[in-house]
């Protein structure tokens, strides 16, 4: 057997490949692509919500979401982790991310206009999240199927917070139900856009899936995500914005509308309401803290020089 179809016959029985075993080039760069924009994603993701932790309701509302913005931090260093296993490392991947060359979830270069976006980010944005990573705990390569493991656990926490949160807005004054209206207008539809564009024009599925990279295809998930959040939707008494939203007792699932795929894209290529100012901020992040990384350099290489003497 060449070492293609060795590696090809680990991957259908359902073995993991670990960093030290032989991978075909393009597992490793599509591995890399795939985690490090996920990295980067929940570390630009605690943008849009850390922009209200000052502006919280109550001590409660504060206390979960410092504890959930800390959570997605987090996510990003186990992923950040897994990343490294395939021989790139953090700082290439953080200039890559800075020069524009990475990218990250088109959904957080949204604007967070209202207290009830935090609840329609846990419910919609982590619901989405965990549709999708579900499948990646099943991913063939060990050290990311193994974060995913424990990200999923906590995405699902935030998902329920999210949700929880917006049951009491629904369940309050006029205003706070129109306020949780206003928000799913707004995150509806990028929200089914996180899933990726069609799976005809999308470039890496194919080959993902037969690398048990991906084990869903991005219709697959979005129509499962549709199907559960509809249900939902309509447990807080709140309308989908989407007028061909209906179900179909063929299919045994909800029929919903176009998106918009030009937005799609041009969000993608940086041009979405936030993307210079998310980028911009995080590049201001990483100068402001290089005291912090040279000042933990300089205590291990005390530390190590100390053991050694
Ligand atoms: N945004 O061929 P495909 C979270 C790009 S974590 C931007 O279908 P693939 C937690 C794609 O990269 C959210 N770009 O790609 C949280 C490719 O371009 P490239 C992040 C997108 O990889 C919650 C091109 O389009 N989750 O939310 C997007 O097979 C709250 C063609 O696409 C993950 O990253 C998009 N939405 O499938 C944090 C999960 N969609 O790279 C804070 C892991 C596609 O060739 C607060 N990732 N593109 O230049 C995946 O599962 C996959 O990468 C997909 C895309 C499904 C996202």
């Amino acid at each position: 057997m060449s070492p293609e179809e060795q590696f090809q016959a680990i991957v259908d029985a359902e073995d993991k490949i670990e960093p030290s075993d032989w991978m075909p080039e393009g597992y490793r760069q599509t591995l890399i692509r795939q985690i490090a924009q996920h990295a980067h994603s929940e570390v630009i993701g605690m943008q849009p919500e850390s922009n209200w932790i000052t502006r919280a309701p109550t001590l409660y509302r504060k206390a979960i979401l410092i504890a959930k913005v800390q959570d997605e931090a987090g996510h990003g260093l186990y992923l950040y982790s897994a990343a490294e296993t395939l021989g790139v490392g953090r700082d290439e991947m953080q200039e890559l991310l800075h020069q524009g060359k990475h990218k990250y979830s088109s959904i957080f270069n949204y604007p967070t206009l209202s207290w009830a976006d935090m609840g329609t980010i846990g419910w919609l944005v982590d619901g989405a999240a965990i549709t999708n990573q579900v499948m990646l705990t099943r991913c063939s390569y060990g050290p990311y199927a193994r974060a995913m493991v424990r990200i999923c656990k906590e995405e699902s926490f935030h998902q329920r917070q999210g949700y929880e949160l917006l049951i009491r807005l629904c369940q309050g004054s006029a205003s706070q139900k129109a306020m949780a209206q206003d928000s799913i207008n707004r995150w509806w539809w990028p929200a089914l856009m996180m899933f990726g564009p069609h799976d005809g024009d999308s470039t890496h599925t194919e080959q993902s899936m037969k690398w048990k990279i991906k084990r869903v295809t991005n219709d697959d998930l979005r129509q499962q995500f549709v199907d559960m959040t509809v249900r939902q939707a309509d447990y807080l008494g709140l309308e989908v914005p989407d007028p061909d939203l209906r179900w179909n007792e063929e299919r045994g699932h909800y029929d919903f509308g176009d998106i918009d795929w030009e937005e799609f894209w041009r969000v993608v290529k940086g041009n979405g309401p936030m993307n210079r100012e998310r980028v911009a901020h995080k590049v201001k992040a990483w100068d402001d803290g290089a005291w912090v990384r040279e000042a933990a350099m300089a205590h291990a290489a005390k530390e190590e020089a100390r053991s050694a003497a």
